[in-house]
C-alpha cells in the first residue's frame, strides 16, 4: 500500500492532474533538505487516519453530546484523543477540535477575553505569531495589545520590561511562546509577572509542544492556564491545532472551539491527533526529541563557525534564527540560493531588522524534518557547512546539490516501504 492512501491509482484515472501534484509534491519532500522549523514528516499511520472516510462525518458538539445523529464511532475517536493528550502533556483537560493554532489561539482568546480588552504578547517581528497581535491580524484589530520584545544586546526576553509593561497595562491575558525564538521561555518567570498583574496566562507552545511531548525541554502546562499548541510540527502529527488548559476553564474554552469559533470538527483529523498523541509517548519519540535539540544545536554552531551569527548567540530548542547582515545577504536572497542547492528554509525578520519582512536580515531554520529522517550531529553539521557555502557563494550551489543527493541517497523520508 503506498503512504498516500490505498486509492491513489483512482485518483490517477480520475484526477490525473491532483495526482500528478501529489507526486511532485512527494519527490520535493524527499530530493531536498527540508530545513523549515515548523514543517515535519508526518508517519504513514498519521497519513492514513487523515485519508480515510472519518472526513465524511459532521459531528458538531462534543463526544456524547453531538447536533447529529451516527456520532458513536467517531465519538471514540476524539475520546480516545482527548484521553491521550491529556496523558501525554498531563493537562487537566485538552480540546483537540482547533483546525490550526491560528484557530486554538481566537478560542482561547474568546475564552478568557471580550473585544477591547487588553493583551500583553511577543511582537511579531521579535519573534511572535501574527496572532499575538499583529495589526494585520483578528488579534491587533480586536484587542488592545502591548507588545514585549527582546533586548536589543542580548537578544533575549527582558523579563523585567515583560513585569513593568504588566504591572503599567494590567492586562486581562498574558501571552507567551514565540515563532522565532531559539532559546527557553520561561514560563515560571510568566506565571509570576501574570499573578503579579491579575492576568490569564497563554502558552503558545505550536513550535515547542513536540519538544514538550518528548521531554526534552521544561513543559508549560503546569503553568499555564491554557496552552495552545499545533500538532503538524515538532510534534510530528497532522496539520492541527489543540488547546490544553485547567479544570477551571474546560468549559470556558469547550464553548469557545464549538460553537464560537468553529463548526464541525474534522473527524478524520482528529483521529489523526490521537494516532500522533499516542506515538509521541513512545520511548522512541523522546529519542526523537532529544535529537531534534542536539541537531539544533549542532547545526546553528556550524552555521556560526562559518560567520553566520545565531541571534542570542546559539539555541535551546528546534530551531535557529540566524543574522545574515555580516555576509551582506538579504534572508529573501540567501533563501533562494539555499533553494538552488536544495535546501529548503525560510527567510525571517531578525529582531530590530532594518529590512522589510519580505525581504529580512535572517533565515531561521530547524531540525524536526530532517531528525525524522535519521540525520545526526555529522550530517547536520555538514548542512551547516553547505547552507554557509551556498549563502556565501551562488556559484557552487551545483556542488552543493550534488552532496545534498548524496545525503539523501541514506536519508531519504517515505521511503518505498511505505
Ligand atoms: N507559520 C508558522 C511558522 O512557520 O512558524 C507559525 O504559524
Amino acid at each position: 500500500m503506498a503512504y498516500y492512501g490505498p486509492d491513489f491509482g483512482l485518483l490517477e484515472q480520475q484526477d490525473p492532474e491532483i495526482a500528478q501534484v501529489l507526486l511532485d509534491e512527494l519527490d520535493r519532500q524527499r530530493d531536498g533538505i527540508q530545513l523549515i522549523a515548523s514543517e515535519n514528516f508526518t508517519s504513514p499511520a498519521v497519513l492514513a487516519a487523515l485519508g480515510s472516510t472519518l472526513t465524511n462525518k459532521y459531528a458538531e458538539g462534543y463526544p456524547g453530546r453531538r447536533y447529529y445523529g451516527g456520532c458513536e464511532v467517531v465519538d471514540r475517536a476524539e475520546r480516545l484523543a482527548v484521553a491521550r493528550a491529556e496523558a501525554l502533556f498531563g493537562a487537566e483537560h485538552a480540546n483537540v477540535q482547533p483546525h490550526s493554532g491560528a484557530s486554538a489561539n481566537l478560542a482561547a482568546y474568546a475564552a478568557l477575553m471580550q473585544p477591547g480588552d487588553t493583551m500583553l504578547a511577543m511582537a511579531l517581528p521579535h519573534g511572535g505569531h501574527l496572532t499575538h497581535g499583529s495589526k494585520v491580524n483578528f488579534s491587533g484589530r480586536w484587542f488592545d495589545v502591548v507588545s514585549y520584545g527582546v533586548r536589543r544586546d542580548t537578544e533575549l526576553i527582558d523579563y523585567d520590561e515583560v513585569m513593568a509593561l504588566a504591572i503599567r497595562h494590567r492586562p486581562k491575558l498574558i501571552v507567551c511562546g514565540a515563532t522565532a525564538y531559539p532559546r527557553l521561555v520561561d514560563y515560571a518567570a510568566f506565571r509570576a509577572i501574570a499573578d503579579e498583574a491579575g492576568a490569564w496566562l497563554l502558552a503558545d507552545a505550536a513550535h515547542t509542544i513536540g519538544l514538550m511531548a518528548g521531554r526534552a525541554i521544561p513543559s508549560a502546562v503546569p503553568y499555564a492556564d491554557i496552552v495552545t499548541f499545533t500538532t503538524h510540527k515538532a510534534l510530528r502529527g497532522p496539520r492541527g491545532g489543540g488547546i490544553l488548559c485547567t479544570r477551571e476553564l474546560a468549559g470556558r474554552v469547550d464553548r469557545a472551539v464549538y460553537p464560537f469559533v468553529q463548526g464541525g470538527p474534522m473527524m478524520h483529523a482528529i483521529a489523526a491527533k490521537a494516532v500522533a498523541f499516542a506515538e509521541a509517548a513512545r520511548p522512541e519519540f523522546a529519542e526523537y526529541a532529544r535529537n531534534v535539540v542536539v541537531n539544533a544545536r549542532v547545526l546553528c554552531d556550524a552555521l556560526a563557525d562559518e560567520g553566520m551569527r545565531p541571534v542570542s548567540g546559539g539555541t535551546d530548542t528546534h530551531l535557529a534564527l540566524i543574522d545574515l547582515r555580516g555576509l551582506g545577504v538579504s534572508g529573501a536572497e540567501a533563501e533562494r540560493r539555499c533553494a538552488v542547492a536544495g535546501i529548503t528554509l525560510n527567510r525571517n525578520a531578525i529582531p530590530y531588522d532594518p529590512e522589510p519582512p519580505a525581504v529580512t536580515s535572517g533565515v531561521r531554520v530547524g531540525t524536526p524534518c530532517v531528525t525524522t529522517q535519521g540525520m545526526g550531529p555529522q550530517e547536520l553539521k555538514e548542512i551547516g557547512a553547505l547552507v554557509a557555502q551556498v549563502v556565501k557563494n551562488p556559484d557552487s550551489a551545483q556542488a552543493a546539490r550534488e552532496r545534498v543527493e548524496q545525503l539523501l541517497v541514506i536519508h531519504r523520508p517515505y521511503l518505498s516501504e511505505y
